[in-house]
């Protein structure tokens, strides 16, 4: 089993820590959906990372896809989550696609062609989901094998690296607490956020 995608998009490394995390067996296979795009298209003509290839050939994509499958497949627990838990899951989720958002905006575009209405909606939204995490996140409890843990460590470093002072750490202490504890973890070493 392959998974491709680089380490630096949330949804990438949340699978890959999510099946180290479970002992599942796998090969990261660093590709980028825009400096390799063709050969990217060879595994999934779509371009869209992750991507997990079985060893059938099948190309799985979407991180939650991917590991549904797999929670299907070899009898794991990765959403055996309670509905505070789903709903912290949502909106770590949302978060992670509106900063991703926020990044192609800013840096797939030409300054000049930017739509500043666009990037402060996308921002708002960031936020929103920030503070509405930071209320619900205080009393869940803390477990390095839960998705809601891992999603959550995973997307607040990207926002860190990636929206640089856009959304301040200070405001947002329990998810800054939670991420840095994530982050010491053997796992989440092996598989880090790339240095710059
Ligand atoms: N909902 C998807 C989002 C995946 C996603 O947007 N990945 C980005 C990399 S961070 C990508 O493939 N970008 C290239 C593109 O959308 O064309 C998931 O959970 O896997």
């Amino acid at each position: 089993m392959k998974l491709y995608g680089m380490l630096d998009s949330p949804f990438v490394r949340r699978v890959a820590i999510s099946l180290a995390s479970q002992q599942i067996d796998f090969e990261l296979i660093q590709l980028s959906v825009f400096s390799t795009f063709n050969e990217f298209s060879k595994v999934n003509p779509v371009v869209k990372a992750p991507t997990l290839l079985l060893d059938d050939g099948t190309y799985l994509m979407d991180s939650t896809l991917i590991l549904q499958y797999l929670e299907h497949q070899q009898k794991l627990s990765f959403f055996a989550l309670s509905a505070q838990g789903y709903q912290l899951l949502g909106l770590i989720l949302a978060l992670a696609e509106k900063a991703v958002q926020y990044v192609y905006e800013t840096q797939l575009r030409a300054e000049e062609l930017q739509n500043p209405t666009w990037k402060k909606r996308v921002l708002l939204q960031a936020e929103k989901a920030c503070q509405a995490i930071e209320q619900q996140i205080q009393g869940y409890p803390f477990n390095s094998k839960d998705q809601v843990c891992i999603s959550l460590a995973i997307v607040w470093t990207f926002i860190q690296k990636k929206l640089k002072g856009l959304i301040s750490q200070e405001s947002y202490p329990s998810i800054t607490q939670l991420q840095q504890q994530m982050e010491q973890t053997e796992i989440f070493q092996r598989y880090a956020y790339p240095q710059a």
